[in-house]
């Protein structure tokens, strides 16, 4: 029998209560995505250049922390976590990210919020920002209550090739907790690509702090990056390219 341990914040305190809860098996833990189901016609099209600009750019994972479940869950409550990654080799446009959390008595009124921050602001010494600007806001969405026993759910964003820095913060902030509702990031160690300190930050809506605990809290997360900007770019540039013909051999066929 495993052992789950839930981290609950304690706001000016650097130490953290824990609490046990007790929890079976670990079955595979489901993902939440979004399908996009393309024009047929389009499709063919679409996925012959795609395929053309996957061989001229690489796409590679350039963080993952998602080989380890601790059983330990990262607790915020209402407030924003985040966690400072720094990425390993690789693009630097990002294309998909994934993070892990953890739903307990959910009601359905539950939401997230993904933000990913520059380290661009106040220094705190030791080389280390905190997080400022922001280059990424996934916006408030609905927070599906995870169906698997674990409890666990892994979200998946769409990045649109935004460019990445090689450091910087991603942070999540759920909302319509109260009662017995409990929402959490799952914390994995360590991370296979990339890496994070054992720290996160953290804001209760009056700045950021940078907090450490007894254990590495890093989050459950995965980032696929590529080399290549903007690939619909190119996808473009091929139907024009093929519009093209088509023109030329009506014009021909005209005179
Ligand atoms: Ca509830
Ligand atoms: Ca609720
Ligand atoms: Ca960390």
């Amino acid at each position: 029998m495993n052992s789950q341990d839930e981290i609950y914040e304690s706001p000016k305190t650097k130490k953290s209560l824990t609490l046990r809860i007790s929890e079976t098996t670990m079955p595979p833990v489901q993902e939440t995505q979004i399908q996009m189901q393309p024009n047929k016609t389009l499709s063919t099209i679409v996925a012959l250049s795609l395929a053309a600009v996957a061989a001229q750019g690489a796409t590679s994972i350039v963080y993952s922390n998602a080989t380890s479940y601790t059983g330990t869950i990262l607790n915020p409550e209402l407030n924003q976590v985040g966690d400072e990654i720094i990425l390993g080799a690789g693009g630097r446009f990002g294309q998909t990210f994934r993070f892990e959390y953890y739903g307990l008595n959910l009601d359905g009124d539950e939401t997230v919020r993904l933000r990913f921050y520059n380290n661009d602001g106040a220094p705190l010494g030791n080389n280390t920002f905190e997080p400022n600007s922001v280059f990424f806001d996934s916006l408030v969405q609905t927070l599906p209550a995870p169906t698997d026993p674990s409890g666990r759910n892994t979200l998946q964003y769409d990045l649109n090739f935004v460019g990445l820095p090689d450091r910087f913060t991603f942070s999540v902030s759920f909302g319509g907790i109260s009662g017995n509702d409990v929402a959490g990031i799952a914390l994995y160690q360590p991370p296979t690509v990339g890496m994070s300190e054992n720290d996160y930050w953290f804001n209760d809506g009056t700045g950021w702090e940078l907090r450490g605990t007894n254990v590495p809290i890093n989050f459950g997360a995965s980032l696929v990056a590529t080399s290549v900007p903007e690939p619909s770019t190119y996808a473009l540039v091929i139907i024009g390219g093929l519009c093209g013909l088509a023109l030329v051999n009506r014009r021909r066929r005209a005179s």
